[in-house]
């Protein structure tokens, strides 16, 4: 499939995702979001892809939703059609990681994206922030949800109701971002990250991920409970038993993902 809004660039086990609406700062309207599904799709099902970078540009991660797609919606068009939960949530479903790495502007519908993603890795220049309020709405895909639960509610309802932006030094002070990098080294050090986790046993990363994001969803017992059972899963795997041999051998593990 050829894309028009972004790229999809695979390199060895690492698929990178690159937001390309150069002209209006990547906000991301219905053929972006299709797109971004697909390639999210193919990445998923794919034998040989074992993480997945989502980036921007250096001016813009992603502004929004694209406001001239929405401006002249009714109430009738965004119900009937379920505006935004067709696609908006793919990337919060895919069992692989994904790692945002995050230059310029995440702001609305563009930081609501970074935060479906397992991580972010931030460029010093980003910018965050959920200005919908701005234009008379308020976030619509996470925003009040998601931002809440990793920076507070007092920090959360700043953003949400003023508007105002955070810079990276910010996002990284409140537990947004996991890493802040000069702008000029984003990819690669975002690149290096894939490239470990992808070169680590996958069925033990995938089942890392659900039980993290297992602690958001459930009470600490059950989460806890949880922890266990997967963790008792993961020696039914053949790369159990090699990440453990070669540890005691001193050599690297060959995970062969099953
Ligand atoms: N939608 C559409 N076009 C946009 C958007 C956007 N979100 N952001 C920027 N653009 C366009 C501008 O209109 C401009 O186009 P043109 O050259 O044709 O006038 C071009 O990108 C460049 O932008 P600016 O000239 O404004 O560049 P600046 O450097 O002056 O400013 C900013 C950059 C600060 C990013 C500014 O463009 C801005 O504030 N953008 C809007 C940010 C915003 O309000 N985002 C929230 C949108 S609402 C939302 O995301 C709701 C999410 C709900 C869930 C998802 C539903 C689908």
């Amino acid at each position: 499939m050829s894309y028009e809004t972004i790229l999809l660039d695979k390199r060895e086990a690492v698929g990178i995702i690159t937001l390309n609406r150069p002209k209006a700062m990547n906000a991301l309207n219905n053929q972006l979001m299709d797109e971004l599904t697909a390639a999210l799709r193919d990445l998923e099902g794919d034998d040989e892809i074992g993480c997945i970078l989502i980036t921007g540009s250096d001016k813009a991660f992603a502004a929004g939703a694209d406001i001239k797609q929405m401006a002249d919606k009714s109430y009738r068009d965004v119900f009937m059609e379920d505006f935004i939960s067709a696609n908006w949530e793919e990337a919060s479903r895919v069992r692989k990681p994904i790692i945002a790495a995050v230059a310029g502007y995440a702001l609305g519908g563009g930081c609501e994206l970074a935060m479906m993603c397992d991580f972010i890795i931030a460029a010093d220049t980003a910018k965050f922030g959920q200005p919908e309020i701005t234009i008379g709405v308020i976030p619509g895909a996470g925003g009040t949800q998601r931002l809440t639960r990793f920076i507070g509610k007092s920090k959360a309802m700043d953003m949400v109701l003023t508007g105002r932006h955070m810079d990276a030094a910010e996002a990284l002070a409140s537990g947004l971002v996991a890493r802040v990098v000069p702008a000029d080294d984003l990819l690669d050090v975002a690149l290096d990250a894939a490239e470990k986790i992808a070169g680590f046993s996958r069925p033990a990363v995938m089942i890392a991920k659900e039980s993290v994001n297992r602690a958001y969803e459930t009470t600490l017992n059950e989460g806890m409970r949880f922890e266990r059972r997967v963790f008792h899963s993961l020696f039914a795997f053949e790369d159990q038993s090699e990440g453990m041999a070669a540890f005691i051998e001193k050599r690297r593990p060959q995970f062969k993902n099953r």
